[in-house]
């Protein structure tokens, strides 16, 4: 066994954070040999709610699990971690504005933002989770210019796995035999599912998708509507908003990105933009990347058709809007 690290998982009083610990701690995120303390952090309201996870995790006797620190103070939440997971946040209620969402979410990151420059063990790899997830991560890079901006993350792993959840569903195949979607942009209704070089393994061989599917209709609406809509699904289903879905979808994201991707295979990750496929700087973007040895960098050469790049604009256009916004609010 190696060496125990520090993994924090913030609003872990909430639903995401409920799921997601119990994964971490059986090593689902960091692999079967690697043990953890886990510091959860939740707002003092829910310290009963933590307290309660907390004596949950001890319950569970966990083998891996090497500790937990339960608190409402950020900067001893952060302390020494060598992973973040953010998940906390202000949630959306019915009604809001995405202006008031992004508000309220703005001064969260900030201050996190503080604590994680001041607090974390260096080289710390962040994952934010919550929405509007690449905003927060943005304003996280901005509040901590100490902080690599490599290091900070945001997820769109759970839009990348729905896409290979619907190609599996449609061509009758398991999941792991689909790879190589692509989900561009924003995690939100503008995000760009693209399966246009995804390809199937079949008993015929790996095929490509678009020869698979053959139905270029299905593939540029029925597809991409699906997913972008699924969350709004689930919680038409089940009332409450996806989260063992979030929880296992952020548990890959650290995997692939500690462990590194599987040879051939790509997977969508919430990054920094580069300038890569005409997307502009300055504003955290999903792209399709691949890791090693704890790096990712993003696949380069993928050809963009006229279609893919007014999806992928649309998306860009968007999150240029929620950074105008975020900073009206960071300045007031
Ligand atoms: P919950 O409302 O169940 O949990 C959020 C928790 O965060 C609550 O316990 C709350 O008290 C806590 N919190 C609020 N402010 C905090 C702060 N300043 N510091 C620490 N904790 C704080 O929401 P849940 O369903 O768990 O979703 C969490 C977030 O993930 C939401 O923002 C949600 O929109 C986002 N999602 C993002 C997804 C993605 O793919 N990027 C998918 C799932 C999810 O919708």
């Amino acid at each position: 066994l190696k060496q125990p690290v520090k993994v924090l998982v913030t609003g872990a009083a909430g639903q995401i954070g409920y799921a997601i610990v119990a994964m971490i701690a059986r090593g689902l995120m960091l692999g079967p040999d690697q043990p953890v303390v886990l510091h959860v952090l939740d707002i003092p309201r829910m310290a009963d709610a933590l307290n309660g996870v907390r004596m949950e995790l001890v319950d569970a006797a966990l083998p891996l699990l090497r500790g937990v620190v339960a608190t409402s103070d950020e900067a001893e939440a952060f302390q020494g971690v060598n992973f973040a997971v953010l998940i906390g946040g202000w949630p959306r209620k019915d009604g809001m504005e995405r202006k008031d969402l992004i508000a309220k979410n703005v001064a969260i990151y900030k201050s996190q933002a503080s604590a994680l420059q001041q607090q974390a063990a260096p080289n710390c790899k962040v994952l934010v989770v919550a929405n509007p997830a690449n905003t927060n991560a943005l304003m996280l890079k901005e509040f901590a210019p100490a902080v690599p901006a490599k290091n900070i993350t945001c997820l769109t792993r759970l839009d990348h796995n729905r896409a290979l959840g619907q190609i599996a569903e449609r061509l009758g195949v398991h999941v792991a035999d689909v790879r190589n979607v692509v989900v561009w942009g924003n995690h939100s209704s503008t995000q760009f599912p693209d399966a246009s070089h995804a390809t199937a393994r079949t008993e015929h061989g790996e095929k490509p998708v678009t020869e698979l599917v053959a139905d270029e209709k299905w593939l540029r609406e029925e597809f991409v509507s699906t997913v972008q809509q699924r969350g709004a699904a689930v919680i038409k289903a089940r009332k409450q908003s996806s989260s063992l879905s979030a929880a296992s979808a952020a548990c890959d994201h650290m995997r692939d990105w500690i462990l590194g991707t599987p040879k051939g295979t790509w997977v969508s990750m919430g990054v920094y933009s580069d300038g890569s496929y005409g997307v502009p700087e300055g504003i955290f973007y999903s792209f399709p990347v691949t890791c090693e040895k704890g790096e990712w960098s993003i696949v380069q050469g993928l050809h963009v058709d006229d279609f893919a790049r007014s999806k992928m604009d649309l998306s860009a256009n968007e999150l240029n809007e929620e950074r105008s916004m975020a900073y009206e609010f960071v300045n007031t």
